[in-house]
Order: C-alpha cells, then sequence, then structure tokens
C-alpha cells in the first residue's frame, strides 16, 4: 500500500477532530497540578507574521509538553484589542474601527487554528468588548479613591503623526514607537496611574524573579533607577531663598565650587540680580528648543545668575549658574557642582573658568586640579573636607549625610528615575475614562453601577486623527452624578497597555459577569508558570502588568505579587540579517508556507532553526529540509506498517531481543538516550533545536539498521519489538512540535487514543547502560591508543588489551615497563625506561 504525506487533510483532520472532542480545555476542578502556560495576545493588526509563529508554536510545545507531563495545562489566547492601528485603517480606508477589529481577528484566529495550536478557544477575550473594559473602569476608579490614580497637568511627548500623547516608555530616540514621527513637548492635563507608589517594591521584588532572563531584570532595575542621597539645602546670600539639591554623591560636598540650577527651575529668574536679561534670553533659547535636542545636547551651556549661595558647612559664597544640562524632571531641578569629581561639571567648569577643588585622593595618584584633564568620579580618600579628613568615601557618605542632618540641613532621600505612567490618549479607539467633569462638584467619578461607561460605536472617525468623542455630544453631555446639574464627560480614552495589564488574569474567569475576577479561581491560577513574548515588551509591558497585580492585590482583588513566574523571551525572525517588513518586501507569509508544506513542517522549522531566545534566520532551505524530515519519518511507518502493526512492544519481548542481538541494543540504547536528551533539552533551557537534532539522529539510525537487515534478511520478528519502541518513542517526543503528523501515524501503527495525551515517555536507566567502556592508554604520560573492554573487565584483562593496542605497542617494543599506572574505568599509562 502506498501513503503519501497528505498534510493539508491531515492536518484539517485533527484539527476538527481536537475542537469536537474539546481536548484543551482546562477544568477548573482537577486533581493534577496545574501548570498556566501563556504567550502574548496579538494585537488584530491585520495578518499573523512569523514572530507569532515563532512566540505561538514556543508557547504549544510548552504547553503541550506540560500536558503530557501530567499537569493540567491552562493555554488561552485573546486579543489586545484596542489602539491606534484600528483608527489608522479607519481613516485610511473608511471602515470602522470596530468592524477593522473584529474581521482581523476572526481571520487571524482562523489562521491560529490552522496551526494546529492547543488553544482554550472557550476562554477567548477580546478587550475591546464592554465584557473586559467596564472592569478596568472599574479599578480605576477603586485605584482612584485609592489615591492611585490622579490628574495633573504636565509636559507629555506628543506625536502629530499619532495625534495624541505617548509614555515616555513609548518614546524611542525622540520618535514615536508607533509612527517614528518625532515626539514635541505639550502641556496636556492627564490621567496618571501612580506607578512610583510601587517603585520600591518592583525594584525589590526583582530579586525573587529567578525564573526571568537577567538582561530583562537589569532593564526592569535601570527603568526604576534608584538612587540614594542627601537633599541639601543652600541658602542664597542676602536673599530670603535656598536652593535644594539633590546628590548622591554628599562625600564631596567639601568640593562644590558653584550650583547649577534647570532653566526650568522656579528660582531661575528670581535669582537673577541685575543679569534679568541674560538669564531670561538665555531660558528663552532653551525652550525653543525641541525636547529630543536638549536630551541629546551636544555643547553643555550656562548663564551666571549674579547670585551667590552660601556653603552649608563652610559658609563659603559659590556662585549659581542656570546649566542647560539641568533637569527639572530629575532631583530637584538644582546640583551642587563638583567639578573635580564629576564629568559634567568639569566641562562645565573648564568652559566658564570656575575653580577645581579635589576632595578625593584616589590612592594610587596624587590629583592636582591644573594636572587633571577628566573629573575623578570614583572613590578614594578625602582631603580638603575638615573633620571627615581621612575617610574612605563610601565611609565619609553616611558621616556626612548625619552631620548635615543634625545641623538641619539636608535630608537622606531615596529618588527614582521612574515616573507616574500617564494614560491620557486623545483617541477614539480605546477605553473611556469613567470620570465627569462638573462646574459645579468638578471632578466626579462615575458610579461603579453605571459601568460600563461604552465607547459609542457610532462616532464619525475623524480623518485628522483627532478624537471625535471630544465632538460628539451624545457621548459627552451627561448629568452630574452628584449634583444631577449638566456636565462633561471625560473624552481621553485609556492607553491600551492599561488592558494588557491584567487581562492574564481575566482568562483565568471570563465568564464572571458580576465582578471582574474570582480570586479563588485567580488565586489557584496565578501567577502564570510561564509567560512568553518579544523582548521589545521588557520593560513597557512588564513593568505595567507587574504593577497591577500589586494594585489589584492591595485592593484585594488576587493574591499574587508578580504575575509571571517563569519569563522566556524570544528572538526575533529575521530575513537576511533583517528584521521582515512590508517596506523591505522580505516577508514570509506563515500562509503560504502552510500551504505549501503544512503547519508541522512550519512549526519545526521554527522550533529547529535556532533557541527560543535567539534570533532566527529565515531559510527556504531549512523549511525544506524539515518537510524532507517529516516525509522520511511517515516513509519510515508507513512502508513498515504491517511489521508496526501487528507487534506487541511488551518488555519482556524487548528485554529477549536485545539480549540475543547487540545491534538491537544499540537501538534501544539509543531510544532511551533520545527520551534523556529531549526531556532534558525542553526541560532545563527550553532548547527544541537540539531535541529535535536528537529525534532526528534517532530516526537515521532505525532506518539505518532496517536497510543493513532487509538487505542481508535479519530484519526479523525479534527486531520489531525494540524497531517499534524505537518509532513510538520519536512520535512521542516530536508530537508537542509536530501534533497533527504525530497523532496521524500514532493511530496509523494502531493506538486509540491521541498522543497529545499520552504519557511522556519514561527513561529505562538501564537501557543507557553500555556494556563497553573505553580507556586511554598512555606511554610516558603521552597518548597512544584508545581501547573498548567490557565494562567489568579487570585490571589484568584491561592491561592486556591495552598492550595489544598497535600504537601502544609501537612505543613499547624493546623497553622494560618500570611502572604501570591504572586508573580503573578511564586509564592506563605505562611508564618505560
Ligand atoms: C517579527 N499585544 C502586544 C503585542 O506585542 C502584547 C501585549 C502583551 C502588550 C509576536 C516580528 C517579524 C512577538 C511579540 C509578542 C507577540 C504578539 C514578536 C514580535 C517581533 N517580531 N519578530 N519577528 N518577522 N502584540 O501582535 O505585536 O513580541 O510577543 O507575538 O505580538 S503583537
Ligand atoms: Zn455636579
Amino acid at each position: 500500500m502506498e501513503f503519501k504525506y497528505a498534510f493539508e487533510e491531515i492536518e484539517r483532520r485533527w484539527q476538527e477532530e481536537w475542537e469536537i472532542k474539546r481536548l484543551f480545555r482546562t477544568p477548573d476542578h482537577d486533581p493534577r497540578p496545574r501548570y498556566y502556560c501563556l504567550e502574548m495576545f496579538p494585537y488584530p493588526s491585520g495578518r499573523i507574521h512569523m514572530g507569532h509563529v515563532r512566540n505561538y508554536t514556543i508557547g504549544d510545545v510548552i504547553a503541550r509538553y506540560k500536558r503530557m507531563q501530567g499537569f493540567n495545562v491552562l493555554h488561552p489566547m485573546g486579543w489586545d484589542a484596542f489602539g491606534l492601528p484600528a483608527e489608522n485603517a479607519a481613516i485610511k480606508h473608511g471602515i470602522h474601527p470596530a468592524n477593522w477589529t473584529y474581521e482581523n481577528i476572526d481571520y487571524m484566529r482562523r489562521q491560529l487554528k490552522r496551526l494546529g495550536l492547543s488553544y482554550d478557544w472557550s476562554r477567548e477575550i477580546a478587550t475591546c468588548d464592554p465584557r473586559y473594559y467596564r472592569w478596568e473602569q472599574l479599578f480605576f476608579l477603586e485605584m482612584f479613591e485609592r489615591g492611585l490614580v490622579y490628574r495633573k497637568k504636565s509636559k507629555v511627548n506628543w506625536c502629530d503623526g499619532c495625534q495624541t500623547v505617548l509614555a515616555n516608555e513609548q518614546v524611542e530616540d525622540g520618535s514615536c514607537w508607533r509612527c517614528g514621527s518625532q515626539v514635541v513637548e505639550k502641556e496636556l492635563e492627564g490621567w496618571f496611574f501612580k506607578i512610583t507608589a510601587y517603585a520600591e517594591e518592583l525594584l525589590k521584588d526583582c530579586n525573587k524573579l529567578a525564573g526571568w532572563p537577567e538582561k530583562v531584570l537589569t532593564m526592569q532595575r535601570n527603568w526604576i533607577g534608584r538612587s540614594e542621597g542627601v537633599e541639601i539645602r543652600f541658602v542664597i546670600d542676602g536673599l530670603d531663598k535656598e536652593v535644594v539639591v539633590f546628590t548622591t554623591r554628599p562625600d564631596t560636598i567639601f568640593g562644590v565650587t558653584f550650583l547649577s540650577i534647570s532653566p526650568e527651575h522656579p528660582l531661575a529668574l528670581e535669582l537673577a540680580a541685575g543679569k534679568e536679561g541674560h538669564v531670561s534670553a538665555f531660558i528663552e533659547r532653551w525652550s525653543r528648543m525641541p525636547p529630543k535636542e536638549r536630551r541629546e545636547l551636544k555643547e553643555k551651556d550656562g548663564v551666571f545668575t549674579g547670585a551667590f549661595a552660601l556653603h552649608p558647612l563652610t559658609g563659603e559664597r559659590v556662585p549659581v549658574y542656570v546649566a542647560n544640562f539641568v533637569l527639572m524632571e530629575y532631583g530637584t531641578g538644582a546640583v551642587m557642582a563638583v567639578p573635580a569629581h564629576d564629568q559634567r561639571d568639569f566641562e562645565f567648569a573648564g568652559k566658564y573658568g570656575l575653580p577645581i577643588k579635589v576632595v578625593i585622593q584616589p590612592g594610587s595618584l596624587s590629583l592636582k586640579p591644573d594636572l587633571m584633564v577628566e573629573a575623578w568620579e570614583g572613590g578614594g580618600r578625602l582631603v580638603n573636607s575638615g573633620q571627615f579628613d581621612g575617610m574612605e568615601s563610601d565611609e565619609a557618605k553616611g558621616a556626612i549625610i548625619r552631620h548635615l542632618e543634625k545641623r538641619g540641613v539636608g535630608r537622606r532621600k531615596v529618588t527614582y528615575r521612574l515616573r507616574d505612567w500617564g494614560i491620557s490618549r486623545q483617541r477614539y479607539w480605546g477605553a473611556p475614562i469613567p470620570i465627569v467633569y462638573c462646574e459645579r462638584c468638578g471632578v466626579v467619578p462615575v458610579p461603579t453601577d453605571e459601568l460600563p461607561v461604552r465607547l459609542p460605536l457610532d462616532a464619525q472617525i475623524n480623518p485628522q486623527g483627532r478624537s471625535p468623542l471630544a465632538e460628539m455630544e451624545s457621548f459627552y453631555k451627561t448629568r452630574c452624578p452628584r449634583c444631577s446639574g449638566e456636565a462633561r464627560r471625560e473624552t481621553d480614552t485609556m492607553d491600551t497597555f492599561v488592558e494588557s495589564s491584567w487581562y492574564f488574569a481575566r482568562y483565568v474567569c471570563p465568564d464572571e459577569d458580576k465582578r471582574p475576577l474570582d480570586r479563588e479561581r485567580v488565586d489557584r491560577w496565578l501567577p502564570v508558570d510561564q509567560y512568553i513574548g518579544g523582548v521589545e515588551h521588557a520593560i513597557l509591558h512588564l513593568l505595567y502588568s507587574r504593577f497591577f497585580t500589586k494594585a489589584l492585590r492591595d485592593l484585594g482583588w488576587l493574591s499574587a505579587g508578580e504575575p509571571f513566574k517563569n519569563l522566556l523571551t524570544q528572538g526575533m525572525v529575521l530575513k537576511e540579517g533583517s528584521k521582515m517588513s512590508k517596506s523591505k518586501g522580505n516577508v514570509v507569509d506563515p500562509d503560504e508556507m502552510i500551504k505549501a508544506y503544512g503547519a508541522d513542517t512550519v512549526r519545526l522549522f521554527v522550533l529547529f532553526a535556532a533557541p527560543p531566545e535567539k534570533d532566527l534566520e529565515w531559510s527556504d532551505k531549512g523549511i525544506e529540509g524539515s518537510h524532507r524530515f517529516l516525509k522520511r519519518l511517515w516513509s519510515l511507518v508507513t512502508d513498515n506498517i504491517e511489521a508496526l502493526r501487528r507487534t506487541k512492544g511488551d518488555a519482556a519481548a524487548i528485554r529477549m531481543a536485545v539480549a540475543d542481538l547487540p545491534q538491537l541494543k544499540k537501538i534501544r540504547q539509543k531510544t532511551h538516550e533520545t527520551i534523556a536528551r529531549v526531556t532534558e533539552d525542553i526541560e532545563r533551557r527550553f532548547h527544541f533545536n537540539t531535541a529535535i537534532s536528537a529525534v532526528m539522529e534517532l530516526i537515521n539510525d532505525v532506518t539505518a539498521y532496517l536497510n543493513r537487515h532487509e538487505a542481508d534478511g535479519t530484519a526479523d520478528e525479534q527486531s520489531w519489538p525494540v524497531i517499534k519502541e524505537a518509532v513510538e518513542a520519536a512520535i512521542i517526543l516530536l508530537s508537542p512540535m509536530t501534533p497533527h503528523i504525530s497523532d496521524e501515524l500514532w493511530r496509523m501503527i494502531g493506538h486509540e487514543g491521541y498522543v497529545c495525551l499520552e504519557s511522556w515517555p519514561r527513561v529505562d536507566e538501564a537501557a543507557l547502560r553500555s556494556e563497553t567502556i573505553s580507556i586511554v592508554v598512555q606511554v610516558n604520560g603521552r597518548l597512544r591508543g584508545n581501547i573498548e573492554v567490557h565494562r567489568n573487565a579487570g585490571d589484568k584483562a584491561i592491561e592486556a588489551a591495552a598492550l595489544s593496542d598497535p600504537g601502544v605497542m609501537r612505543h613499547i617494543e624493546g623497553k622494560d615497563i618500570k611502572k604501570v599506572i591504572h586508573v580503573r574505568g578511564r586509564l592506563v599509562n605505562f611508564i618505560v625506561g
């Protein structure tokens, strides 16, 4: 009988059957241990790309593997459905964002199903559904009540392309992370989540995330940017004013020779005594600079205010400068300048001829201000520092802080680089912020029993990109919930990163319609055991989700302190070394590949081509190779289908066969080595590529055995139990990666169930042990041969075998053996003279 590998038909049939039989539904009540496997949910942008295929295949292998390991696996999928692309498409193609989004979801769901991903589709969520975002509005209000949400005017990053505000995290090199337009600064009133209230815990808990890549933790720690230091008050000479500076280097305080304040500092103009013209001209010039230029200052620039501050410890008068490199957002907007020990201050002092005073001596050399070409920013011993002379920097830091505090001129202070999360977006396609503005009552939260504040679907999309909500009377005109007077709804919507900050919890109980989360179920499933996604979310999404989890915990909605126990960040899928993109014309379409080779081949290729955390180079040869391998596996089974079907692979038959035939023993050893290797490769680092190579080797060995023995007629009945064990192991081990062909072959050789529900195979340790061991043979300590001996051979037998090795013989001939050094099981060394 001829069997063709008809992947298209096979894959469709199995996908239907899995769905009908509801194989991947996750019961809430189940005695098995739980495992929550989650991949970052996609934006429904239109079609899936190879990055998705890779992400979701990796997740699927883990989910299927854990199921076979005996876990009750939760593996859900949904849609990150709000956001700009829907609006942009609406403007471009005149289609409503809702229709565009739901059409894309339908299309992409079909694509994902065609990949054979084992999701529990009954838990699917779309974040643009009011049944989802109403709970987000509830969280917003509860956080508002707790002071975790507040409103303020602030300078925002404004993207003209997208006509909206961007969070700091969404600005990349001064450009919009999404559309690439130059970001400008704008003053706007908006809503903020007080993520800084959790700065300390977010930082501290990084240490608990042992299952996260170190590089992601480093990025998070740097983003939070904790620094410990002190705020010091400098009184302005002759004025009833003071400038507060923040420094992390109090040990250098005696080296202060001037102060630098930001052009935005509230005192900048006030301090200007007789120099108002210069100072205001400088500030003018500075404020006209685009923010991008300000961040990448080429030249440190400043202007003397004419004012002097009094050094809090020495009483010395030091000049106050307005300097372009001091930012108001960090610290206090003022710094004590120590040119000898801070490079920026050093450069500034050089430019304006300000004095340099060395107060730290690094030990090995003696710094002299006149000879310095750069600042010494390291530690050392204090000099010119009064009572602190001779102390080490680290010790001096604490001592000087205590001294400043005692004198009432300083305060120990921890600062963070992290800013609060601005979430207001002047956009239509997002979750409405549940707030009403009343002339009489001011800012009034929408009562929770009036939620959701629905996003009206009859909005006219504005071609300029401005939010239509602000012009839609039927939406914004309302009554004040407090005084019933006329009021106006908030017309901004929330940043879409709000939706992705808690979706992993909603999957656990998507059916809840009276409350956002069912604490019992959420506590049973969270934290997610394995989260998988792109490294581009290393800071923003992952930090927001961690913050939300902690905030929801404090609101009493769940117990977990962290959302994701283990994190796997996958690399990019590249073509000819660069990112696939329409503009470069190097996009490989997953649908086309599935059509040409089948989903199993595509899955196998993306798993085989690189370990998950590395970039993956697309290769037409590679996918051909993966396909050929599956065809080889297919032929191996179908060519021998009669023998495989009739063979009962019982343990006794296997034992008998391997006892009689050493070549079969080798096959059996290979089978169990393969099981061990695949298990370890998946378990330890998710290195599917090496796992697949191991199975390929096994298939090669079996094929070679059959070819050899069929040719000489010795592939008899006795071999089949061992061959069948090998073939079955290959099918089972491959099944998380290539599920369709595996279920098909499994059925074909006579099994009734589903291989995807089989137990993961166990290693027979006895089969691993080899009968022979190899021994290194040396003459006078130099390697002269390698021998194979039986593992139970005695010392004398081993030495005799060693002496008869031709390479060894040549070096011993005609000489006396003075001594034999024998390291059991490893080495024999003949000392000759
Ligand atoms: C290529 N909805 C958000 C999102 O990123 C996730 C949310 C949790 C904030 C693809 C591209 C092209 C991953 C991505 C993510 C997932 C969903 C890789 C993307 C990079 N890439 N690699 N190769 N050949 N949605 O639809 O954009 O990081 O993990 O799948 O991606 S998304
Ligand atoms: Zn009112």
